[in-house]
């Protein structure tokens, strides 16, 4: 599990070089975003749970054939697997957010998730429709100009998409 700065690290320790001028140019970029980037991850922490179940509500609307006799979150035990997964992956995208790099969303989640769902019978394809309406959700959240200090945040939001296409795609 790294972050933005031991990322760089390790990739310069591996080159047995000293970090580089541009990789201190982005850092600096990275530090002088910090705000921005911790009220991102407050603001989708504080709405978690609506985030998660507003997105497995749309989902089972979309695909009613899910919660019906013999979908995969048929029962109530299933739903709340299915919900507790969903809260599980928009927790690790706020770590990846939070921390500037994607790793710790790869190694603790997604490694190997897509071999679980399929051993459990999960559909991959609906999960990654889930995790799409939960980044709808969030970066409406993150873009939310009221009761900030109004400023670019086009880089972070991009970046926080990319975590969200990242899960989707590792399942889908
Ligand atoms: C991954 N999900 C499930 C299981 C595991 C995970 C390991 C099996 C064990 C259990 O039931 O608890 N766990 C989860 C995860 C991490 C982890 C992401 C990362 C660190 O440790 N079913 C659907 C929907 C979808 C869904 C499309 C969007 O129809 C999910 C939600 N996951 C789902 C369901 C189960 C499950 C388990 C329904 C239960 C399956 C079953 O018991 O038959």
């Amino acid at each position: 599990m790294l972050d933005a700065f031991t990322k760089v690290v390790a990739q310069a320790d591996t080159r047995g070089a000293f970090v580089s001028d541009s990789q201190i140019d982005a850092l600096k970029q990275l530090v002088a975003d910090g705000t921005k980037r911790l009220d991102v991850v407050n603001r989708i922490t504080a709405s978690s749970s609506s985030i998660v179940t507003d997105a497995a509500r749309a989902l089972f609307e979309d695909q009613p054939q899910l919660i019906a006799p013999g979908g995969n979150a048929y029962t109530h035990r299933r739903i709340a697997a299915c919900m507790r997964d969903m809260d599980i992956i928009l927790r690790y995208v706020t770590y990846a957010i939070f921390s500037g790099d994607a790793s710790v969303l790869e190694d603790r989640c997604l490694n190997g998730l897509r071999e679980t769902y399929s051993a459990l019978g999960v559909p991959g394809g609906s999960v990654a429709v889930g995790i799409d309406k939960m980044k709808a959700a969030a970066i409406a959240l993150a873009n939310d100009p009221n009761g900030v200090t109004r400023g670019d945040c086009s880089a972070l939001i991009a970046e926080l998409a990319s975590y969200f296409d990242k899960a989707a795609a590792s399942v889908g």
